[in-house]
């Protein structure tokens, strides 16, 4: 039995319910409200101890990183495969993917917070928002850096660039597409598209406008049945926490 605590919002869910769907694999739906603070209930941090989502729990065994859970979900379920076969190929996505988590993902974070997610801090006293801060296993001196008036504009130019820079590095490697690593569809697709998603609702897309085979490449993840089984109603309508 494999059970997914997620969100529908949260960028790293979306990663996994995407492969979950193209697998076509069956799960039960654990949904963490973030607002109510779930994530860092005593009981989640058990399961996962940096108080993030997603994690999947197989017959009742926990699986943290959304990354680390895609790979684990490709070696269960192989067919249909999403990872190449051959070694070097495979390296050849796991680089895509290193760089996906290291650069574009860390980088959306900042202007989506500053959207969606620095509100919070509103009806919160500087000293309940410590409290809260202080809870989180990962996120503690994000959020602290965050602060009330959000990230500050060289932070913003700073994510952007990295954002337009790996849209650049996808143009490149489109030219032998139709994927990022090719003919296949592969994990390193799956791990870019919630950044891009996110993007489109912080009404960024114009970062790419001027790069065709980039723009062709989210019209394609878009026409994927997985993306509409994995953003149901409900997931772009942004709330608090990423
Ligand atoms: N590397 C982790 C990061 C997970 C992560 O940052 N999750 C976000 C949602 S996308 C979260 O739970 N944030 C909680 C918070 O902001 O307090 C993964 O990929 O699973």
């Amino acid at each position: 039995m494999l059970e997914l605590y997620n969100s529908p919002v949260s960028t790293c869910s979306q990663k996994v319910r995407i492969v979950l769907a193209e697998k076509g694999i069956a799960w039960e739906d654990r949904r963490i409200n973030f607002q109510a603070q779930e994530h860092l209930s005593e009981a989640y941090l058990q399961l996962n101890p940096n108080g993030v989502v997603p994690t999947l729990v197989h017959d009742g065994r926990p699986i943290v990183d959304s990354s680390v859970i895609n790979e684990y979900l490709e070696d269960l379920f192989p067919e249909p495969r999403l990872v190449p076969v051959d070694p070097y190929e495979r390296a050849r996505m796991r680089a895509w993917r290193q760089f996906i988590d290291e650069v574009p993902t860390s980088a959306i974070r900042i202007p989506s917070f500053n959207a969606f997610v620095r509100h919070i801090w509103g009806p919160m006293s500087e000293e309940d928002f410590r409290n809260f801060t202080g809870r989180m296993p990962l996120r503690k001196h994000f959020y602290r850096k965050m602060g009330p008036e959000g990230f500050r504009k060289d932070d913003v130019d700073e994510a952007l660039e990295k954002l337009r820079a790996t849209f650049e590095r996808a143009e490149k490697s489109l030219a032998d597409g139709p994927w990022l690593c090719g003919e296949m569809f592969t994990l390193a697709d799956v791990s870019l598209t919630p950044s891009i998603v996110r993007m489109v609702d912080l009404d960024l897309a114009h970062l790419w406008a001027d790069l065709p085979r980039f723009s062709d490449w989210f019209r394609r993840i878009q026409a994927r049945p997985s993306f509409a089984i994995a953003y149901y109603p409900g997931t772009r309508q942004l709330g608090p926490a990423c």
